[in-house]
């Protein structure tokens, strides 16, 4: 049984073999078990690295159609998407979402795609968080 955050897995748990009772792991030292608690520390997985799918503003691309992109494509709703729009547009590039890379890299890969089914130059592109 593995307590969610703590690192702690419990030392009768099957998973985990070498527990306290075991000579291997002396229980001298280690406060926690000399409180009576049976617990063995295990490794965390690893967090996958995030990467933000960015958006470029150009002089064509209708404003409506980046919105309905950051609403149908990236999940936000209608006054989120409308103001990533606009960051967009003032200032030259702006956020759509974050995702692991193979999802985000799917989105760079929609976008390009919906923009040129519509004859838009929409362009985005993913940097790492
Ligand atoms: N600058 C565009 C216009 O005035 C609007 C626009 C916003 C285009 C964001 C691209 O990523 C973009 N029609």
């Amino acid at each position: 049984m593995v307590c969610a955050m703590t690192d702690r897995v419990m030392a009768n748990d099957p998973d985990e073999p070498n527990g306290p009772g075991n000579p291997s792991t002396p229980d001298r030292g280690d406060p926690v078990r000399e409180r009576g608690v049976a617990t063995q520390t295990r490794r965390k997985a690893a967090r996958p690295d995030r990467y933000k799918v960015l958006l470029y503003n150009d002089d064509y691309t209708p404003m409506e159609f980046v919105v309905e992109i950051l609403e149908k494509t990236f999940g936000k709703g209608p006054s989120a998407a409308t103001q990533i729009m606009l960051q967009i547009h003032k200032t030259g590039l702006g956020v759509a979402g974050v995702y692991v890379l193979e999802v985000a890299e799917t989105k760079v890969a929609v976008v390009h795609a919906e923009a040129g089914r519509r004859g838009y130059p929409l362009r985005a592109g993913v940097e790492k968080e």
